[in-house]
């Protein structure tokens, strides 16, 4: 990518990023605004409910005590009894008689039977409701008048929906279900719309944005009334504009934080290749020794050399950087510099055990550059060692690499020096491997030895692996052991070698050293006997582990 255009792009990305947490800090003030009106306003309908469900047990209690009382309509006794009633139920202005639509005379008094008209509706229960009757001269307000069985109670339909709301503009409205069609029997606002009114389950409720406006509807689980509460829209925007300025900053800061740390990462691994060749040139790679044992002898005869990088910041492990050096064609410079680091080391192991051997990791590239076997010679001549002293390492991905490879092992090998499949079994061609390559060693995976002594799918294969090398002639080294019984086990069935965590984790040349020297003295044996030996929490245990 031309450079002006990757600082586009990863510019782009950076505000992308930075976006996202501010885009979820807006969602979440809209979410909380939202959630916080849809309470208040379920809160102004289920107050208003609760008071029209007090008025509804008043009526009720008022016509069963004017059915007992059995006395003659505005009779002075039922005038008397009509006042009681009235005066104990604070939600009715006054009690009634009517006949024909008329009413006969109230608790305030006999007047003059005023005609009522037309009912306007009447509810599942029976009652029959007269709404808005003028039954007094202005300023006397309109009122609501119930009726059943010729007793009635006169009702102040604002008494219900007069609630205190936070806004001017909350609209309010009172329903009889059953009689939906006649509108609404208390209104407070503008004519609501007819789809707010539509019924809902009795005893249930629901919330809907509509119109500019947040509805919330819900039903009286004991009677025939409902109750539709909507406050405007604008009140949520409101909230959330209050919400957002603690929110967004807080995003904001996030953001800032998230697009500081990927473009911090996407910086690191693009330039990989540039700190890599850095690490290189300015040599920051070790190596470290995994010891190899004999299991007849239990004596360390030799090791694996692992390649190690320490950085300014961390020690990286190879699983992360081979693949990466491998990709940008670094991987010989590395391999370079681990067999400069190993003919430096290798004459101390030599001083201790001249048949000591040092397997060395080669990658595909490796295999297939002559220069390679001229590296080899260089390490012997650097170390005085012997080409039986060094194995070559490589996965059969590395060998299968072509016609150059083959005849480039074939020169190392018939110099002495020996060749070992590593990882076997864990890639598609292994067996290919075998019949194509000149091997001296197999190096059976930790995957295959790690279900030992199990009842996994795979724990047979070691079995045939085991079968296929001694076929061949191939000596064997088993990865990963880390009990006794996994050693035991592959030694009865053939393994000399093995290497692991229960006989030592990669360590420094210092460490080796003496593990060389504690098997030379047949320490090591005797250590392994040792019944008080402890391990660490549930890491295997390691025979040579002294960090
Ligand atoms: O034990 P460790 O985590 O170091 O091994 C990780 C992997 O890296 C192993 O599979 C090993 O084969 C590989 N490796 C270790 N050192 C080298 C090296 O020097 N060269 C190459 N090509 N691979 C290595
Ligand atoms: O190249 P090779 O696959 O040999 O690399 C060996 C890898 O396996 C390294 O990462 C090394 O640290 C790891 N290893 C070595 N011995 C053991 C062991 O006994 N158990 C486990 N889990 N890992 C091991
Ligand atoms: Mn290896």
């Amino acid at each position: 990518m031309p450079p002006k255009r990757r600082v586009v792009t990863s510019l782009i990305t950076a505000l992308l990023v930075a976006a996202m947490p501010v885009l979820a800090s807006i969602y979440l003030a809209w979410m909380e605004s939202y959630t916080m009106e849809k309470t208040l306003s379920l809160t102004y309908a289920q107050d208003v409910l609760r008071r029209i469900e007090a008025t509804s047990s008043q009526f009720e209690e008022a016509q069963q005590k004017a059915a007992q009382a059995k006395v003659t309509p505005c009779s002075p006794d039922d005038m008397r009894l009509l006042h009681t009633i009235d005066f104990g139920a604070s939600h009715i202005k006054a009690t009634g008689r009517v006949a024909h639509d008329t009413l006969l005379c109230t608790s305030q008094g006999v007047m003059n039977p005023a005609a009522l008209g037309k009912p306007d509706l009447t509810t599942a229960q029976g009652v029959t409701e007269y709404l808005n009757k003028q039954l007094s001269p202005p300023p006397a307000r309109p009122l609501n008048v119930f009726a059943s069985n010729g007793f009635a109670v006169l009702v102040d339909p604002n008494l219900a929906v007069s609630v205190s709301t936070e806004g001017p503009d909350v609209e309010l409205a009172v329903l009889v279900p059953s009689a939906a069609q006649s509108g609404p029997i208390a209104v407070i606002g503008q004519n609501l719309p007819a789809n707010w009114l539509e019924p809902v389950p009795q005893g249930g409720d629901s919330t809907f944005i509509d119109a500019g406006y947040l509805v919330s509807h819900i039903q009286s689980a004991k009677w025939d009334v409902a109750v539709v509460a909507a406050t405007p829209q604008r009140y949520i925007n409101d909230r959330m504009r209050h919400f957002a300025l603690f929110f967004v900053p807080v995003g904001a800061l996030c953001g800032v934080l998230l697009s500081f740390t990927v473009s911090l990462a996407t910086r690191m691994h693009s330039s990989f290749p540039a700190m890599l060749r850095r690490a290189i040139k300015e040599k920051n790679f070790c190596v470290v020794y995994q010891p190899v044992v004999d299991l007849s002898t239990r004596r360390v005869i030799g090791a694996e050399a692992l390649v190690r990088w320490r950085s300014d910041y961390a020690e990286i492990r190879p699983d992360y950087f081979i693949p990466q050096a491998e990709e940008c064609g670094l991987i010989q410079l590395i391999t370079k510099q681990v067999v400069t680091i190993v003919g430096r080391d290798l004459p101390q192991f030599l001083k201790l055990d001249p048949d000591f051997r040092v397997a060395i990791n080669m990658s595909a590239a490796d295999l297939c550059d002559e220069h390679t076997v001229e590296m080899l010679d260089g390490l012997l001549a650097a170390s005085g060692a012997l080409p039986k002293n060094i194995e070559v390492e490589a996965t059969e991905r590395a060998f299968l690499q072509g016609p150059g490879t083959a005849s480039i092992l074939d020169t190392i090998r018939s110099k002495g020096f020996t060749v070992a499949i590593d990882d076997f079994g864990t890639g598609y061609s292994s067996l290919a491997c075998l019949q194509t390559l000149s091997l001296d060693t197999l190096k059976i995976d930790r995957a295959f030895v790690e279900t030992i002594n199990t009842d996994g799918a795979t724990s047979q294969v070691v079995l045939h692996i085991i079968e296929m090398a001694r076929s061949l002639h191939l000596d064997i080294v088993a990865e990963g052991v880390e009990t006794e019984p996994q050693a035991q086990y592959l030694f009865k069935r053939g393994v000399l070698y093995a290497q692991g965590w229960h006989f030592g984790r990669p360590m420094d040349i210092a460490h080796l050293r003496e593990g060389i020297r504690l098997s030379m003295e047949s320490k090591l044996a005797a250590f392994i006997a040792e019944p008080t030996r402890t391990t660490v929490g549930d890491e295997p245990s390691s025979l040579l582990t002294f960090r």
